[in-house]
């Protein structure tokens, strides 16, 4: 028997490809939100509704509504901006947004704070610098991401060509956008077809992620998406094709063990030219097959789980008219940025700047790195890269600058720390925006890491690349399962502890110890550390250790991340 619909489809349906009622929301000026169904529709726009949660006991004391205000994330395929376009952002940021610039781990641009009254505003200014929000967020195919150092140039330029062409391909063609953020000519509707050949009415059963990434470096974690493009190349460099990759995710919820993390399967190769077809005959197989009862169930991957890997390759072999080939070899080595210079192919230099937890300001008394970065752009040829690790890349510096820009990145902090810990590290945003957040991520863990740095330094680990990544609640948007260490916020000042993921970002994390605070976050690792430094074999990543010395089970996927927990480990 049909199941009945989640609500979000009878919104989609109704919403008149995507408009609602948010231009009347818009113009509304008695309150600082907008209704609960518009606030679903938005996110296609490429905003969320928030409102601040540090304020929120005050302002019910005061019987205020709640400091309400948007998050807008930009669509930038590949990480890659213009200094032009930087600029542009950052202007917006101190002048619509709460001064603050946040880059994401899926290379985007989270501009935070935004009021209703300034909403139209700041989208003009995203569009004047040729930038847009269209499909951010929502259940659509999201920002297409591909691996952000220029270093290896030719197959690096491939990337990036691929990622922009699936993203132009895979964008929503809805006119809504251009009405009610540019006051653009409100265009009649028709048939579905017409207006949104790939996606129809409903648009996709959930969220969908692309990403293409280049070998050796899996620093965009092609594992963690739905839809993956993996470049073969031939001995001199050039991409022979494709390796896809389909049915990663990292979502799950605490206590309910259908719901789980899992990594991508390489479902075959393709040639470049057959690319764009098997991605939409991916998004569109998802379109029909995906869950749009249950949208804890909806992902990519419980679609491949339910109907099996088989089956669905051969619909979407079926409905790109392309038979897919064995997949070939390849191997990758780390998750991590690789800091400092890298020379490009032209003479030119690259180079990789630690953000911490990807958030940009500046700081009263302190750092100034809004307006260092702004300096920098202000004169600087090249482009702005962002990574999939919430850093930056200041690409294609001629010789002649490179001093000038790497002692202007120092004094603001924003070149690589000494802790091997610390240059791995990721948390997500969470409080006090995230509507979601069961506890603190970004502003905790750099604290957290300074604890933990003392014990590695104890223990003579200080240097050693350890993958740690923090999310503040089970949803896994800094992809924790994924870090050798994941610490995942369980409620306020507490934390599940996941280890035994792969430092190459191949191999799920295991639940080690639950409801950890802070003090014992760091009991928990200490041994851990001190029996790491005692007993590794030569070159032996500290998650591959923590499986070989008997602290947890490996995870072979999704299927089994719940089950195998070690005894006398996790509660
Ligand atoms: Fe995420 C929801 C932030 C990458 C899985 N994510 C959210 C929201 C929008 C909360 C909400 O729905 O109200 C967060 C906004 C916080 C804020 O105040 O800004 C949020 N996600 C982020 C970012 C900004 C984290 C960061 O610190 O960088 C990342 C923005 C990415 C981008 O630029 O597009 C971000 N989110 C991810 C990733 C990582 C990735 O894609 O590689 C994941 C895990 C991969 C995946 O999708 O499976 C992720 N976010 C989620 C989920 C769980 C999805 C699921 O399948 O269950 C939610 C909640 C949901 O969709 O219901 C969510
Ligand atoms: Fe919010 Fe949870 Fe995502 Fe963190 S992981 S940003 S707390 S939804």
């Amino acid at each position: 028997m049909p199941q009945e619909l989640s609500r979000n489809e009878r919104i989609k349906e109704a919403s008149d490809y995507l408009r609602g009622t948010l231009a009347e929301g818009l113009a509304e000026d008695i309150t600082g939100s907008i209704v609960e169904d518009d606030a679903q529709l938005v996110k296609f726009h490429g905003m969320y509704l928030q409102d601040d949660r540090d304020l929120r006991s005050e302002r019910t004391r005061k019987k205020l509504e709640k400091a309400f205000a948007f998050m807008i994330r930009v669509r930038i395929s590949g990480g890659v901006l213009t200094p032009q376009q930087w600029l542009a952002l950052d202007r917006v940021a101190r002048v619509y947004g709460n001064g603050t610039m946040r880059l994401t781990t899926r290379q985007t641009v989270q501009l935070h704070g935004i009021i209703k009254s300034n909403l139209k505003s700041t989208m003009k200014a995203i569009d004047a610098a040729l930038l847009g929000s269209i499909a951010a967020c929502g259940d659509v195919n999201r920002n297409v991401m591909c691996n952000p150092n220029p270093f290896q140039s030719r197959a690096h330029a491939a990337a990036l060509e691929l990622a922009r062409a699936v993203s132009d391909h895979l964008t929503p063609r809805t006119p809504a956008y251009r009405e009610i953020w540019l006051d653009g000519e409100r265009i009649a509707g028709g048939e579905d077809e017409v207006i949104e050949p790939i996606y129809g009415k409903t648009y996709l059963p959930r969220k969908f992620k692309t990403v293409v990434a280049v070998p050796p470096h899996n620093d965009v974690d092609v594992f963690a998406h739905d839809l993956g493009f993996i470049a073969i190349l031939d001995n001199e460099g050039h991409v022979e094709g494709w390796n896809v990759t389909v049915g990663g995710g990292m979502g799950m919820t605490h206590g309910e063990p259908d719901t789980y993390p899992r990594t991508a399967d390489v479902m075959g190769f393709c040639r470049t030219r057959d690319a764009l077809s098997i991605a939409e005959s991916v998004v569109t197989v998802q379109r029909d097959w995906g869950d749009r009862a249950n949208r804890k169930h909806a992902r990519l991957k419980y679609t491949i789980e339910d109907r099996g890997l088989a089956a669905f390759r051969a619909e979407v072999e079926r409905r790109a008219g392309v038979l897919l080939d064995a997949s070939r070899p390849f191997k990758f080595t780390s998750t991590c940025d690789r800091y400092g210079w890298s020379a490009g192919e032209n003479g030119r230099g690259h180079l990789t700047l630690f953000v911490e937890n990807g958030r940009i300001s500046d700081v009263k008394g302190g750092a100034q790195q809004l307006a260092v970065l702004r300096k920098i752009a202000e004169s600087h040829s090249g482009d702005i890269r962002i990574t999939a690790n919430q850093n930056l890349i200041i690409a294609n510096v001629p010789v002649e600058r490179q001093a000038e820009i790497e002692k202007l990145a120092a004094d603001a902090g924003l070149l690589a720390p000494w802790s091997g810990l610390r240059r791995n590290a990721m948390a997500c945003v969470a409080l006090p925006t995230c509507g979601l957040a069961l506890a603190e991520s970004e502003r905790y863990l750099p604290d957290l890491i300074g604890a933990l740095d003392e014990r590695l330094a104890a223990h003579g680990l200080s240097a050693d690349d350890i993958v740690i990544r923090m999310t503040g609640c089970p949803n896994g948007c800094a992809r924790p399962y994924l870090a050798e260490i994941g610490l995942v916020g369980k409620g306020p000042g507490r934390y599940n502890l996941y280890l035994g993921a792969a430092f190459d970002g191949s191999r799920l994390s295991k639940l080690y110890a639950e409801d950890l605070d802070h003090k014992a976050i760091v009991a928990a690792l200490d041994p851990l550390f001190a029996a790491y430094a005692g007993q590794r074999n030569a070159g032996e990543r500290f998650g591959d250790f923590c499986i070989r010395a008997g602290f947890i089970a490996a995870t072979t996927n999704g299927r089994d991340f719940h089950a195998n927990v070690k005894a006398g480990t996790a509660a």
